[in-house]
């Protein structure tokens, strides 16, 4: 063979070549194999030194042809098989537009704070404003300033969540730290006492914590709202006339309220409210265990012992307070068995509200 056929050989060949890659990254090997350092094309270049004088500008030429041509070809091809490769990946993460979209769920508002805003709404319309704190509160104005007393059983480990410090200080966890998750949301009520002109007239609700077991009746954490009154002349027939207004509205006209006498620290005459059982109409059946009412709240004459921890004097001024837990009346309103299912968000059940 002599070399300008040899020379054409290779031409062919790396046309075929060139021909048969498929894919981008094929052909790329191919042009290294033909034009790269250690390519056949490349190889007959640097044998051109070899080349007796009269052929070499013949041969030469020959050479330059078929590099121009595979490198035309290379092109061709390049630009076929990235556009068809471009193709491929869009094809492949196409988006099918006309598919439904997966919708989200829309919510509810929670019957808690649904209650909890009407609740406020109510009070809010014969002239309360709400107050709000923290969570976490102070021995001090969580129970003493309540006139809760050292050995009041509400203040010991068994009964409150006491707030340790990193280190799992000791006294922390004997019951002797001084800071706690609030139990009630009264200390709202001596801050105001303390901070605010008389008179008062507000409602605090929030979250509060007992180191309760959750069971039917019972919750480790719940929403509370309390209601203060101080104020001059206020007497025991404005917190009756009050919170009978309130069950009313809450439960509906022909609902009515009982008073029973009951002890708290922090008033004084204390009173547990019931209202009359709404499934019975007072009768007696097994929502009320026989008995016709359903306990609500608990409420009572602010104790002048309060009065003298955040300086106001009771010879001029008089109050009542009251307090109450949302879960207990959403219950009660709603006739939910178990105080739980208000805390376990299944959408089944909360949507009925
Ligand atoms: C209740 C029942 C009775 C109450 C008392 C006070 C304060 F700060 F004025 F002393 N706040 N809340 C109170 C009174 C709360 O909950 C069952």
């Amino acid at each position: 063979m002599t070399l300008l056929e040899t020379i054409e050989q290779q031409k062919l060949e790396a046309l075929g070549l060139i021909e048969q890659a498929t894919t981008t990254a094929a052909l790329e090997q191919v042009r290294v194999s033909v034009l790269g350092k250690k390519g056949s094309l490349t190889a007959l270049l640097r044998g051109m030194g070899q080349i007796p004088q009269e052929e070499r500008a013949q041969v030469g030429s020959a050479v330059n042809l078929v590099r121009d041509a595979v490198e035309q070809a290379l092109a061709l091809r390049q630009a076929e098989l990235s556009r068809s490769e471009l193709e491929q990946r869009i094809s492949a993460s196409a988006v099918d537009v006309t598919l439904p979209g997966r919708a989200h769920p829309i919510g509810t508002q929670h019957l808690i704070n649904r209650l909890t805003d009407e609740i406020v709404d109510i009070f809010r319309g014969i002239g309360y404003r709400v107050v709000e704190g923290n969570e976490v509160e102070t021995d001090y104005y969580n129970f003493t300033a309540l006139n809760t007393p050292a050995d009041h059983p509400a203040r010991g480990m068994q009964d409150t969540f006491y707030v340790v410090d990193r280190s799992g200080d000791v006294a922390a966890v004997k019951g002797e730290s001084d800071v706690l998750l609030r139990t009630q949301t009264s200390g709202v009520q001596v801050h105001t006492m303390e901070d605010q002109e008389l008179p008062i007239y507000i409602l605090a609700p929030g979250r509060v914590y007992r180191r309760d077991v959750a069971d039917p009746s019972h919750l480790p954490q719940f929403t509370q709202i309390e209601g203060l009154v101080v104020d001059k002349d206020i007497t025991f027939g404005d917190l009756k006339g009050t919170l009978d207004y309130f069950c009313k509205q809450v439960f509906g006209p022909d609902r009515k309220t009982r008073f029973r006498p009951h002890f708290f620290p922090f008033t004084e005459p204390s009173a547990e409210v019931d209202v009359s059982c709404g499934i019975c109409g007072g009768e007696g059946c097994r929502f009320c265990k026989g008995t016709g009412w359903l306990e609500i709240l608990g409420c009572g004459m602010v104790d002048p012992n309060v009065y003298g921890y955040v300086d106001i004097d009771p010879e001029v001024y008089s109050g009542f307070a009251f307090g109450l837990g949302i879960e207990r009346i959403a219950c009660l309103k709603y006739n939910v068995p178990d105080l739980r299912m208000l805390l376990e968000g299944d959408m089944r059940f909360l949507r009925q509200f």
